[in-house]
């Protein structure tokens, strides 16, 4: 049967993507797994480190700010968001995870560049040692290849609206 559609994916292909990584200080035991994680991603995937931005923060709560700004600098084609914010540490977890995955997504229909959401939210240390590159994976590297994915999807979609 013919294929009529037309389909549109992005390539897992990092060749000359700029990307920018905000990564929260807060438990950054596990961030800095985190950031490996994507770096190493990233780069396996024909990155150049050389094209590869790192900015840190206090903590997941700051990183929207940052974010906004490399967006709106128009200096790269998608952004990660990296921390770890474990429930039992403290009451505002909840609220750190609804403000800060709402102004990502935010910035991220404001601005037109992706921004992907890297920060583990756990109930324990247990559960955040097991997503920071143990046997939940490493949600850094995942991050790292959404961001890959939607920088490339975005490249192959019209840049201008519709009138
Ligand atoms: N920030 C985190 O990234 N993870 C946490 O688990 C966390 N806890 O538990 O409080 C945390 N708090 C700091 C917060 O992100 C801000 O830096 C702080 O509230 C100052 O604005």
């Amino acid at each position: 049967m013919t294929q009529i559609s037309t389909i549109l994916e992005g390539k897992l292909d990092a060749t000359g993507l700029k990307i920018g990584i905000v990564c929260a200080r807060f438990n950054s035991i596990f961030v800095e797994q985190l950031l490996s994680g994507a770096e190493d991603a990233l780069v396996r995937h024909g990155a150049d480190p050389k094209d590869i931005t790192v900015a840190w923060v206090p903590g997941s709560f700051e990183t929207p700010l940052v974010i906004q700004r490399m967006a709106q600098s128009g200096k790269f084609d998608a952004l990660i968001g990296l921390g770890v914010v474990i429930q039992g540490a403290t009451q505002h977890a909840n609220m750190i995870n609804a403000e800060v995955s709402k102004a990502f997504s935010q910035i991220s229909l404001a601005t037109g560049v992706p921004v992907v959401y890297g920060v583990v939210t756990t109930e324990n240390i247990e559960q955040a040692i097991e997503r920071s590159g143990s046997k939940a994976g490493n949600r850094g590297a995942s991050a790292a290849t959404t961001a890959i994915e939607m920088a490339n999807l975005l490249k192959a979609l019209p840049k201008t609206p519709r009138k």
